[in-house]
């Protein structure tokens, strides 16, 4: 092996090609070399025959940089193509012992690592990551006993009972074939032309349209493992599971009209947020919750457990937390990590087992079946993020892209040849012993996933009436996107059923001049009692506790205004971002200069959850006569963020006719007045700055 190039340069100075020395950093700089090793000394030009000469084909180097570089990219993900991950540690504090053998439900105090995938499901790669969607909420537990992926979402229902129809809900939610649009949207026709044909969607919908899917940002949703699994004991006996995620942080989304600027202002807000909180040190967590019943529990319930288009109420059952996960650092390549991690439900554990719910079963087949085609082998399982950290020993052998290098004779079970050669684990993955279905072979659905329209009502009741007219916004806002006036219709015709208020309001919004023919319900619908823990601003508590709050500042700005409002807000916990007309920074009234953390003309207003202004009245009224500086405040306050002002501040909050309320507030010499307000958005202002439907 060479052990360095020829006349290497200096580590201070490199030569480029024209001849001209460049400066780059101090330190020890390794050689760069081809993937076969070779030293490269002239990284800039390619070899040619005479200076101004074609190329030659025997510029090796060259050829495996660009060879190497075509085949970059690997196919995307199907769905969930956009995503964010970090990794951290799950910390069991109550045992499940009693009704598992899984060691990562039973060992208390153990840290098991886990990769924690986010993503927005309909968006390519490359996509904005506020669209209205579901949000994936993956985690691949690295468990002493293998890995355990718990694929959900931030939805605990599904569109669709079975996974017969899957691919045509992804074809359908994509853009659409012939005109390649819209991008990550659910706002078109053919969404909506198959969603109001198939009438089990209907629960879903109800999410999708509600705040649920446009999420102030991923440390503020909640995850959900969907489907009903089994915990097995050591006697094999069965108690069914729903495996629920919550933020510490509590719930928290965005207005629409939020979502919308940052795509445009900062299409990573997402997987910017979750990154800088790691690197800050503010490590997003979640509790890990379960509800648990038996099979004779689940015969009472007012539905079946099996169709993934319903949830169980936690006022039916209620939630037990049992640990925490904690996500505590960045990934260190977005590629190796990222985009090469691939989970798959039927990653479980012994003690844990699935149910015959059909979407679940369906899945157990498509998450291997993919990564065959997306990461091109079936050795994907040795790239780092996807191996075990448990011992393994298996019989495979060989395939694509094999990069462990097994020794002896011995690549099958059972053996006698070699000693140390693995045999069955007597105490290792066992399926429940379900006894078998009693009816016939065939393409059947249940009678008892006939009923589509009862939990949908259930979840549009538990909304406050803010939730409530946010949903029948965004339904206004999805239809008048939808250009076939019958698709609109039958939309309306199945909220006729779901709530008839609802359907009015919606179809007011869309000016339907009469009300379409109702749906035609195969089941009864029952009115359910709602489930007040499924609204989510009447849940979250006020908290500034890792919360971006942002002070806009100026030359001759009041230093020790400024220095007092920043540390109450850091005291009440936010993370507190000043902006300044210059990125230079501007001289407060002490002389100093303070550097600002982002220049305010680049900062959306979307990304902060209140505002203080602390202002030379000079300042101000310069500020109020510049546009992007004027519609930063308009739209802090129109999106219901709470706006501290000092004197100078006041004069712009009055310069652009702000109607004051309890959320604009003076700053006091301690900011208590505002550190308050700012916990919490100003939802009393809402109807009077967007008139709702
Ligand atoms: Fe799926 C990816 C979640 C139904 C087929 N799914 C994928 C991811 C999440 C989910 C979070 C991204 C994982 C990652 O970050 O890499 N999927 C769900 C949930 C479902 C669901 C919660 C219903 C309860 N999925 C579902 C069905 C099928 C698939 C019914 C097919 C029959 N899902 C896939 C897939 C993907 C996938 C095509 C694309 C990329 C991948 O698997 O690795 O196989």
């Amino acid at each position: 092996m060479p052990k360095s190039p020829p006349s290497a340069p200096s580590p201070q100075v490199q030569v480029g090609s024209g001849g001209e020395p460049h400066h780059i950093a101090v330190g020890t700089h390794p050689p760069l070399t081809t993937n076969q090793g070779i030293p490269v000394t002239n990284n800039q030009t390619s070899l040619k025959a005479g200076s101004r000469g074609p190329t030659l084909l025997e510029d090796f180097i060259l050829r495996e940089k660009i060879t190497h570089f075509d085949h970059e990219r690997i196919p995307e993900r199907i769905v969930h193509a956009r995503g964010s991950a970090a990794h951290g540690v799950f910390e069991l504090h109550t045992s499940l012992a009693k009704v598992t053998t899984a060691k990562v439900l039973t060992e208390v105090g153990v840290k098991t690592p886990v990769f924690c995938r986010f993503s927005t499901v309909a968006g390519g790669a490359g996509s904005v990551d506020t669209p209205r969607d579901v949000r994936g909420f993956a985690v691949k537990f690295y468990t002493p006993e293998g890995n355990w992926d718990l694929v959900g979402n931030n939805i605990p229902v599904f569109f669709i009972q079975d996974a017969m129809k899957f691919p045509d809900l992804v074809h359908a939610v994509k853009m659409e074939p012939d005109r390649g649009f819209p991008q990550a949207a659910s706002a078109h026709d053919t969404f909506w032309d198959f969603i109001s044909l198939m009438p089990e969607s209907m629960h879903m919908i109800m999410w999708a349209m509600s705040d649920r899917t446009i999420p102030r940002s991923l440390r503020f949703i909640e995850g959900f493992g969907v489907h009903s699994f089994r915990l097995l004991d050591a006697k094999g006996r069965a108690t069914f599971v729903k495996f629920h995620w919550r933020p510490v942080l509590g719930l928290q989304s965005t207005l629409w009209d939020e979502a919308v600027q940052l795509a445009g202002a900062d299409p990573d807000a997402h997987r910017r947020d979750l990154w800088t909180a790691i690197e800050d040190a503010r490590f997003p967590a979640w509790d890990l919750a379960v509800q648990l019943f038996s099979e004779a529990d689940a015969a009472e319930f007012p539905f079946d457990h099996l169709d993934p288009t319903k949830l169980i109420p936690e006022e039916l059952v209620p939630l037990k937390v049992i640990g925490r996960m904690t996500l505590n650092r960045n990934p260190v390549n977005h590629f190796a990590e990222n985009e090469q991690v691939a989970y798959c439900p039927a990653n479980i554990p012994p003690g844990i087992d699935f149910s015959n719910d059909p979407l679940l079963q369906g899945r157990l087949f498509s998450y291997l079946d993919t990564q065959l085609s997306r990461l091109g082998t079936p050795n994907f399982d040795q790239l780092p993020i996807n191996a075990p950290k448990c011992p393994f020993h298996t019989t495979t052998r060989d395939g694509h892209m094999q990069t462990r290098v097994p020794t002896g004779r011995v690549a099958y079970e059972p053996s006698s040849l070699e000693r140390d050669a693995p045999y069955e684990a007597p105490r290792g993955f066992q399926s429940f012993a379900a006894p078998a279905e009693p009816d016939a072979k065939g393409r059947i659905r249940p009678e008892s996933f006939a009923d589509h329209y009862s939990q949908a009502r259930l979840f549009f009741r538990s909304q406050n009436p803010l939730e409530q007219a946010h949903m029948a916004s965004a339904l206004v806002f999805e239809l008048s996107k939808v250009e076939t006036p019958a698709v609109r219709e039958r939309m309306v015709g199945h909220l006729r059923v779901i709530d008839a208020n609802l359907a009015q309001r919606v179809a007011n919004g869309l000016g339907l001049a009469t009300l379409p023919p109702a749906a035609k319900p195969a089941a009864p619908v029952q009115d359910l009692p709602p489930s007040p823990a499924l609204s989510i601003i009447d849940k979250t508590p006020p908290s500034l506790q890792d919360r971006c709050v942002a002070i806009v500042y100026s030359d001759d700005s009041d230093a020790k205004k400024l220095a007092a409002v920043d540390k109450a807000l850091r005291k009440a916990g936010a993370k507190v971002q000043k902006l300044a007309p210059k990125i230079g920074g501007a001289k407060l009234s002490d002389g100093t200069l303070q550097a600002p953390d982002a220049r305010l003309a680049g900062s959306p207003a979307a990304a902060f959850d209140a505002v203080a202004l602390v202002l030379s009245s000079a300042a101000a009224q310069q500020l109020a006569q510049d546009d992007t500086a004027a519609t930063f405040v308009r739209q802090a306050y129109a999106h219901l963020k709470a706006i501290g002002h000092d004197d100078g501040g006041k004069v712009l909050v009055e310069a652009l006719h702000l109607v004051p309320d309890d959320g604009v507030c003076a700053l006091d010499a301690k900011a208590l007045v505002f550190v308050e307000a700012a916990a919490t958005r100003q939802w009393d202002r809402e109807e009077r700055v967007h008139p709702l439907p």
